[in-house]
């Protein structure tokens, strides 16, 4: 009688460590936007941090191009459970754009042009954990994945990467953005599985 055994070539994706609980594997890239795409032209972008103090510090799109761009390899997470491995992003760090803002609070709200919001503890998108993304796999970031420029924040779920990024503002208290208003995690940590109230 053959002894047939399953289960030792690690298919199951509840033992893929690289996959957070819940989540599946997808190759393709869905679009997941709450409204329309907005017509975001280069030549108009501008992205600012406004600080406690109200200072607003910005860039446009040439001040934004010209820091440094770091290319990101990594797995990215979406709380309606597709997970896509190895994604290939080029961005500047959010480090790089904190370089000069000096602030005492501990949180940000991140508003998209279209009048999108997700919040964040300030920590969370600092220490190399955070980018505005200008492409995705080699190629100027499409519109509806949040041309021309995006936020990148890869250990949260997706909704917290806002899309069309318009700006940072600081904030002392942590308040709910758009989805968070509408029943998701106030941090949203795909290893946690912190996906609605
Ligand atoms: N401005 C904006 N950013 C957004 C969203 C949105 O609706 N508007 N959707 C979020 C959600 S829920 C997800 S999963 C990702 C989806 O990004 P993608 O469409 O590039 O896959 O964008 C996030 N950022
Ligand atoms: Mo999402």
């Amino acid at each position: 009688m053959a002894v047939i055994s399953r289960g030792f070539t690690g298919r199951s994706r509840e033992h893929n460590p690289q996959l957070p609980p819940g989540q599946y594997l997808t190759t393709d890239f869905p679009v997941l936007s709450a409204g329309p795409t907005p017509d975001v032209k280069t030549a108009d972008w501008q992205f600012g941090i406004r600080t406690d103090d109200a200072t607003l510090h910005t860039w446009n799109w040439d001040e934004l191009n010209a820091l440094p761009i770091e290319t990101i390899d990594t797995d990215i997470h979406c709380v309606t459970r597709w997970s896509k491995f190895g994604t290939r992003w080029r961005g500047v760090s959010i480090d790089t754009l904190f370089a000069d803002v000096s602030t005492t609070d501990r949180y940000v709200m991140a508003h998209s042009y279209g009048g999108y919001t997700t919040n964040l503890p300030l920590a969370d998108i600092l220490g190399g954990k955070a980018w505005i993304a200008l492409e995705f796999d080699g190629q100027p970031l499409d519109a509806e994945h949040g041309g021309p420029a995006r936020l990148l924040i890869p250990h949260l779920y997706f909704w917290k990467s806002a899309k069309w990024i318009h700006s940072i503002e600081m904030m002392p208290t942590d308040e709910p953005g758009f989805w968070e208003q509408n029943g998701y995690n106030m941090y949203g940590d795909p290893w946690l599985e912190q996906r609605y109230w």
